[in-house]
């Protein structure tokens, strides 16, 4: 007898993480809608998440753990064996060589974090704080330009996109890529209202360029001069906003002389947009309201990443856009995603600490210097760096090389193919989730969801994984030990926060591992299987602590709560909500409590960036002879997903990842449309399908971001699927300041291919799609 339910959950296809309700039919996910109880997202969906049932169900899951053998191949054991062997190596690597010849690559991908409480906490027991992840090849430099101006690396800013009546967007593409909730609907709503406008910067037509009153197509890699010519413009105008600046700021004067010798018609010129429009822009700022800056990887990943953070957030600032209705905001955190580690370095590579991250593109140099500090071991969850991080070959290589690699995943991935290791993980619907992208202001939410459907046989949920790991390591104390605590639980939360803290005073070596202590104890009292959300607890504590008039307004909570209970009252909202809960919900003008700085204060002048804004020189705007295009490496599309998809008929178009180019620039290579082409870089050659599109600019391309997975052919051969476009990436290609990647300006030439290479890659599509 089949059985029929629909269950709440979220989307884990992008870090928005919409609500969603899945029908679960016969243990298996069959429909996907939206939730319209979820807080948040409020029912909203895209066009990717009804397709999540081939994220969950597909013939490349793991089932149980592989352990590689000298020839090469897999073979599969049992999970006491895997245990007992990894923890052994562990152990053996730590002793050799100590804790900081490990790190952590991943730790969560766009749906998952529940498990990087647990693996974060392994590491730093066994004497690790090296972190890789995908926060690091975007977002670092950004936080470390909030560290300059907010005084942590975890101050981040939100976008209030719904109030405000100029969104301005940069190197965004929302309407495909998301980034803000709800994107479809908002950018219609701003299209519809003439009083509200929306202004983009990007070198294609994007989706979101056609919706737009003003379109800037940037030359790629440009927009630090257009940003610098704009906030020259604005200011020659006196169109900054003096009493902000003298009230929340300080340092504008530093910054003020910086602009004024920007020579605006040259740094125009350089991004190749005519002074007019660069006026009508000034124009609609002035005449706006409330202005929103949303940017994302066009400039995060262009050319001047860290120093574009920086004039983005001046754009902010100088026009008093922030900390008011519809404008950019900080906003609140049940737990950082991310740290604050100003001046550390990383030293086997000279690199800087952000955020507590090393950036992926110094991975493989990590591995494979002579430094004696350099890496021996890594382990990766939920991340498949020989797809996602720059230069395929040399982060093989760098795979290759380590004496110990352990891969946490769903599926065989490239990388888990390189592994002595493979572990399965059960799907995120298979166990309780949560992520911990929660951005929003005045209103910030969070959302704690069990698993809908059975785990696939022979997979764990990692804190179960690493809960196993730290036993065999010695790092955890007996079961028997935790008992009374567990019992505690059971019985009220006042006697379990009693008990609790008593241990931890009895036992302070067992903090770092407080993880693993409340998903053994607290966790079992923990509502729907909710056990992996135990270490939210804390959290929970500490957010209450720190703003409790948000908390309370968020819970719709009076004086009858004390505010020494209004941390279990959060922690009991978020883990009883099935369709997640408001955490915290602010006043405008309470966000400059959320700044780090004691004067609560923006400190505006950052000399290292002010000296390099001085230093760029609109001469060297364009691409090297040799490599005549500039290739975006790794565009959003309507049908990628980062690497969470790995079946092919996932997708309901653009099977093959194709190259986007303009059709001028075709016809002059003598290529037609659908052609395959070759696209060499100084780090590699690939083959992709091209297709002509107006949308980009001449001399520029795209290719997709998520495709180049491997995946078994019914008759059981693997097949990858359309570009690995890392194989083109080159990792020196990066910021100075954040080592993260320039992605979107990577400079390639493109060849016809022979017939019979071609013939080749048509057949290997048809075989793949068949
Ligand atoms: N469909 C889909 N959605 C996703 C994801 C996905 O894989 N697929 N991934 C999620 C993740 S992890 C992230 S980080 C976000 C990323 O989201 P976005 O950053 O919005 O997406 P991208 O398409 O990578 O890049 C944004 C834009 O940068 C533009 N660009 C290229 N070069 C330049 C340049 O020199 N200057 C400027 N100004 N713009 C340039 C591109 O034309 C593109 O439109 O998307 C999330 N959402
Ligand atoms: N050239 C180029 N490279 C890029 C980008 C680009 O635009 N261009 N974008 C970059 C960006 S913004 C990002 S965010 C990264 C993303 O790159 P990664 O950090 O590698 O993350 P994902 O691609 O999301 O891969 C997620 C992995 O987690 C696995 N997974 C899914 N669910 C679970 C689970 O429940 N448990 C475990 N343990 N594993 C699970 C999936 O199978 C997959 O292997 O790529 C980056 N790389
Ligand atoms: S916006 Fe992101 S989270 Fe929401 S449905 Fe689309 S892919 Fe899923
Ligand atoms: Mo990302």
């Amino acid at each position: 007898m089949s059985s029929q339910a629909w269950r709440k959950t979220a989307c884990n296809l992008c870090y928005i993480n919409c609500g969603i309700e899945v029908m679960v039919e016969d243990g298996r996910i069959a429909k996907v809608r939206g939730d319209r109880d979820n807080p948040k997202s409020q029912g909203y969906l895209c066009n990717k998440a009804g397709r999540i049932p081939f994220y969950a169900h597909h013939r490349d899951r793991l089932t149980a753990p592989l352990r590689r053998r000298a020839d090469g191949e897999f073979e599969a054991i049992d999970w006491d064996t895997a245990i007992a062997e990894i923890a052994s190596r562990l152990r053996a690597l730590v002793d050799r060589h100590g804790g900081k010849s490990i790190a952590l690559y991943g730790g969560g991908g766009q749906g998952n974090h529940a498990g990087g409480a647990y693996v974060h906490a392994m590491l730093r027991a066994l004497g690790s704080r090296h972190v890789f992840n995908a926060l690091s090849q975007e977002k670092t430099g950004d936080f470390w330009v909030n560290g300059h101006l907010f005084g942590s690396q975890t101050c981040h800013t939100a976008e209030d996109v719904h109030h405000c009546d100029l969104l301005f967007v940069i190197g965004a593409n929302p309407w495909v890529a998301h980034g803000f909730p709800n994107a479809r609907d908002q950018l219609n709503q701003i299209r519809k209202d003439p009083a509200r406008k929306l202004i983009v910067i990007d070198p294609r037509r994007t989706e979101t360029a056609e919706m737009a009153d003003l379109h800037l197509a940037v030359r790629p890699g440009a927009d630090a001069f257009l940003l610098g010519a704009i906030l020259a413009t604005l200011l020659r105008r006196d169109a900054v906003d003096h009493e902000f600046l003298a009230q929340h700021t300080t340092g504008f004067a530093e910054v003020k002389e910086a602009l004024s010798r920007i020579p605006v018609e040259a740094w125009a010129r350089a991004a190749d947009i005519p002074l007019g429009e660069i006026e009508r822009c000034a124009d609609m700022i002035v005449a706006a309201e409330a202005m929103t800056v949303r940017v994302e990887l066009g400039i995060q990943q262009g050319v001047n990443s860290t120093l574009n953070s920086y004039l983005e957030k001046l754009l902010i600032m100088l026009t008093g856009s922030f900390g008011r209705k519809g404008t950019n905001q900080l906003h609140s955190w049940l737990q950082p995603l991310w740290g604050n580690t100003p001046n550390q370095k990383f030293a086997p590579t000279d690199t800087e600490v952000i955020a507590g991250l090393l950036p992926p593109n110094m991975f493989p140099q990590a591995v494979l210097t002579d430094h004696p500090d350099r890496l021996r071991g890594v382990w990766i969850d939920s991340s498949n760096p020989a797809n996602t991080a720059a230069n395929t070959s040399e982060v093989e290589r760098a795979l290759r090389t380590l004496e110990l690699c352990v891969v946490v995943d769903v599926a065989m991935t490239e990388t888990a193919r390189l592994a002595h290791y493979v572990l399965p993980a059960s799907s995120q619907y298979e166990k309780c989730e949560f992520t911990l992208f929660n951005f929003e202001f005045p209103t910030n939410y969070f959302h704690v969801r069990p698993g809908v459907v059975p785990p696939l046989q022979g997979t764990l949920p990692e804190p179960e994984i690493y809960t196993r790991l730290s036993r065999a390591l010695g790092l955890l104390p007996g079961d028997n030990v935790l008992a009374p605590l567990r019992e505690a639980a059971l019985r009220s939360r006042p006697a379990f926060a009693a008990a609790f803290r008593a241990f931890v005073a009895e036992n302070p070596a067992a903090v770092p591992l407080g993880a693993f202590l409340l998903y053994s104890t607290l966790g079992p009292s923990l509502p729907d299987g909710t056990a992996a959300a135990a270490p939210l607890w804390g959290a929970a504590l500490a957010c209450a602590k720190r703003a409790p008039e948000a908390v309370r307004r968020a819970l719709r909570l009076g004086d009858e709560v004390p505010d020494a209970q209004l941390g279990d009252a959060l922690f009991d909202a978020i883990v009883n909500s099935r369709s997640g809960a408001a955490i915290t919900t602010h006043m405008y003008e309470e966000v400059w409590s959320l700044i780090g700085h004691p004067d609560h204060k923006v400190h505006l002048a950052i000399p290292t960036l002010l000296e390099w804004l001085n230093r760029l020189d609109p001469a060297v705007a364009s691409a090297p002879n040799d490599y005549p295009f500039i290739l975006a490496a790794g565009q959003r599309r309507m049908f990628n997903a980062n690497q969470i998809f790995r079946d092919p008929a996932w997708r309901r178009d653009d099977p093959d990842g194709a190259l986007l180019i303009n059709a001028k620039d075709m016809a002059c290579l003598g290529a037609s449309d659908g052609e395959w082409i070759a696209v060499t870089s100084r780090a590699g050659r690939i083959v992709a399908r091209c297709k002509a599109d107006d949308s980009v600019r001449e001399g520029q391309l795209a290719l997709p971001h998520g495709y180049g997975q491997s995946y078994p052919t019914r008759d059981g051969e693997r097949l990858s699927n359309g570009p690995r476009v890392n194989v083109l990436t080159d990792s020196r290609n990066c910021d100075p300041i954040a080592g993260t990647p320039y992605h979107k300006h990577v400079a390639v030439r493109l060849e016809k291919l022979p017939m019979a290479e071609a013939a080749a890659c048509e057949e290997l599509s048809r075989r793949i799609h068949q």
